[in-house]
């Protein structure tokens, strides 16, 4: 492959909701542009995107994937993404390293969820969007209906550049609106096509859409509408400069059909992109991070090189692959870079340009190209690599907040440090997944954006670690207190073999307010007990407090004065009053109406109106007390205190009680005395796994 220049490369990534047919259209363009020969099936896992394990077993997409053809000269560097709600956060990298989005709606399905997230992302980027209205040859494709309905989603400014001819089963034929013709494609998927000039209805159409295009157009050049009403029309060479421009600002936004299940409609599309997509040089200045945060500029031009790594991911028989964007300056072989975000120094091993997993080296590529390099030692997903003359950091793609959560159950002993090095390589691949060791709770409990995720980071760590692992709920820290006072003498006393032990400890207990934890004083008068054994009794306390009495939870909120005892002149030592403190505190807390307190969890909900009444259903059956109601656009946003026992998988549920629209954030809030029914299962549960354990 030729090395490009910035202005002949076409950076983008092909976003939308699920199955909306983003993979096969990327499959089309390769063949197109020649890059594979043959259209690749979802159903048989042959494309050259959805190449993992992961993605050929579900049939859906997964990972981002790197793909490039050449089409008129210009090199497309293609990152097909996942659509699905779990995945979607691999088209953050892709948008903030693309120049434009590739938006693909179903002419079934229509807008989706996923169609308006990715939409609202690539506006977070600020590039531009270009739509494509796919599986136009499906029973009851309706592009009408799907184009009022993106109109009313993304404005009017969204503008058909072609239209279907015979939509359908056996859809071949598109009304090219720029080039005036009737293009027919052959539908044995190789994607060539004849065209002829429009006539009849078609030409009238298109005198029509014209205008409306000119319009659009002389937003961003005033010129153009002169000459079209003094021509009466504009050729496609004299509108291309008015169109790049108008598709920059996006004063329109241009919509193509096509069907890329049998590659109809994708070379025009391709041709558009070449003539008049975003290239490297529509963004030739990014901003960053200099030296000690100041703000500075990469610009496209700079002889420097500035690269963006925006994913990583380790592949059998092959290492650690880095997919990376150059901002500036050139990228070659054995070259040292500095990684800003890391401080450290990387060599550049070897470069290869990519289609899935297809890899083709690379000498070396320009400012503005995209490709993956192996074996950087400590390099991850959103570091800065740039010279050490120029040292800038790239700002850092915002991944949402995980949250569905379950923990690990480890099937065999001692693997836990495999485990814990394989949660951190995975991690560093893919950030939208956490992972943490609850020492309370002694489980690793993982952190996702849905149930697939967790389910697809357990395969990765199964099959990449050889580890015996199954995910189960996450375990919940209860806590122990007490809701009256009592007191306790206790004598603790052996005699057997040689030293015996003697200690006797009296204590009053009480309950402190919430949250203030455990308070030990003494108050002791008098000579009975020898002053030097006061630590060892809150030792006592301390160690039954931390090991829990009731079902093996932390005590909290209680105070514990040890006022009097007895000792013995030989057989009183350390060991026997900790021994009889920590008996005296079980006692006294046993007959003090210990009871149960739960953790309380704060929820903010976003939800699209319509899905109010069975959300809030919902959380009243998951005992959720509402704080508040805000509305925000479209959506309402509910406060609730939910219990952590009621939020299992919570995300899921919220998913489809709302379509997939409604999303949620919840954070540890307080604990709270737990229904009594509740409290006696978790008491029993408790005493169970103690059993167990002994
Ligand atoms: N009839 C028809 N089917 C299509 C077309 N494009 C894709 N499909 C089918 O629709 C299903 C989904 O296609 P994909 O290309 O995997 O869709 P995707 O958008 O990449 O899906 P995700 O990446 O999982 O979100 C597959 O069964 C495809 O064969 C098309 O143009 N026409
Ligand atoms: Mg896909």
């Amino acid at each position: 492959m030729n090395t490009y220049q910035a202005g002949d490369i076409r950076n983008f990534a092909i976003v939308g909701h699920a199955s909306s047919g983003k993979t096969m259209l990327s499959e089309a363009m390769l063949v197109c542009g020649g890059a594979i020969h043959r259209l690749g099936s979802i159903a048989e896992g042959t494309t050259a995107s959805d190449y993992h394990v992961s993605e050929q077993q579900r049939q859906i997409s997964v990972h981002a994937s790197l793909l490039h053809t050449e089409w008129l000269g210009k090199k497309f560097n293609i990152i097909d993404t996942p659509g699905y709600q779990d995945f979607i956060s691999e088209g953050l990298g892709a948008l903030r390293v693309g120049d434009f989005a590739l938006v693909v709606v179903h002419a079934n399905h229509g807008v989706g969820v996923g169609t308006d997230q990715v939409w609202n992302y690539a506006t977070q980027y600020g590039i531009p969007r270009m739509i494509v209205i796919n599986a136009m040859d499906k029973e009851q494709a309706d592009f009408d209906k799907v184009m009022a309905q993106v109109r009313e989603h993304f404005g009017e400014r969204v503008f058909p550049m072609n239209l279907p001819i015979n939509p359908g089963p056996g859809f071949n034929q598109i009304l090219d609106v720029l080039r005036n013709e009737v293009i027919t494609y052959q539908t044995d998927g190789s994607g060539r096509f004849q065209e002829v000039p429009a006539s009849g209805q078609w030409e009238e159409k298109v005198q029509q859409l014209h205008k409306e295009l000119i319009e659009h157009i002389a937003e961003s050049d005033d010129s153009l509408l002169q000459k079209f009403f003094d021509q009466g029309g504009l050729s496609e060479e004299e509108m291309r400069g008015g169109i790049h421009a108008a598709v920059q600002q996006q004063s329109f936004i241009p919509v193509f059909c096509a069907a890329g299940a049998s590659n109809v409609g994708v070379a025009r599309l391709m041709d558009f992109i070449s003539k008049y997509g975003s290239s490297p040089v529509d963004r030739a200045k990014v901003k960053a991070a200099g030296a000690g945060g100041a703000e500075a500029e990469v610009a496209l031009s700079s002889p420097e090189p500035v690269l963006y790594v925006f994913k990583t991911i380790s592949e059998a028989q092959f290492g650690e692959l880095s997919f990376f964007r150059l901002y500036s300056g050139s990228v070659k072989f054995g070259m040292e870079l500095y990684n800003s975000d890391r401080r450290i120094t990387e060599k550049v091993g070897q470069i290869y340009i990519l289609n899935g997993k297809i890899r083709t080296p690379a000498n070396s590529l320009n400012a503005g190209d995209i490709g993956a390099v192996v074996k950087l030692k400590d390099t991850h997903t959103g570091n800065t690599l740039c010279s050490p003359r120029m040292v800038v950091t790239l700002p850092k793609v915002v991944y949402p907040k995980p949250n569905v959560h379950a923990a690990l159950k480890l099937n065999s002993k001692g693997e836990e440090d495999k485990i814990a090095q394989g949660l951190a390589a995975l991690h560093e691949e893919d950030p939208t997944f956490l992972h943490h060791v609850d020492p309370e709770l002694h489980q690793t409990v993982i952190s996702a954006q849905g149930e697939l995720h967790l389910e697809v980071v357990t395969d990765r760590l199964r099959r990449r670690y050889k580890v015996d692992i199954e995910l189960v709920p996450p375990r919940i820290p209860f806590r122990e207190t007490i809701k009256g006072r009592a007191e306790s003498k206790y004598r603790h006393k052996k005699q057997t073999g040689g030293a015996g032990q003697f200690a006797e400890v009296w204590m009053r207990i009480e309950p402190r307010p919430r949250n203030t934890g455990v308070e030990f004083t003494q108050s002791l008068s008098g000579q009975n007990v020898d002053r030097v054994f006061v630590p060892s009794v809150e030792k006592g306390v301390n160690s039954a407090c931390q090991e829990g009495i009731l079902a093996g939870y932390r005590v909290v909120d209680a105070k514990i004065d040890f006022y009097d005892g007895k000792m013995h002149p030989v057989d009183s030592k350390d060991i026997a009053f900790q021994i009889a403190g920590k008996e005296a505190f079980k006692e006294a807390f046993l007959n003090a109406r210990p009871c149960l307190l739960e953790p309380i969890y704060t929820l903010e909900i976003k939800i699209p109106e319509e899905s109010m009444g069975k959300v809030m259903g919902d959380l009243s059956s998951r005992r959720g007390k509402i704080l508040g109601i805000d509305s925000e656009g479209a959506f309402q946003i509910v406060k609730a205190q939910v219990p952590a026992m009621e939020l299992y998988h919570y995300g899921t549920t919220l998913r489809s009680l709302t379509g997939g629209r409604g999303i949620h954030t919840e954070e540890f809030g307080h604990y709270e005395e737990m229904p009594r029914d509740l409290e006696q299962k978790v008491i029993a549960e408790g005493k169970s796994r103690k059993a167990l354990e002994h």
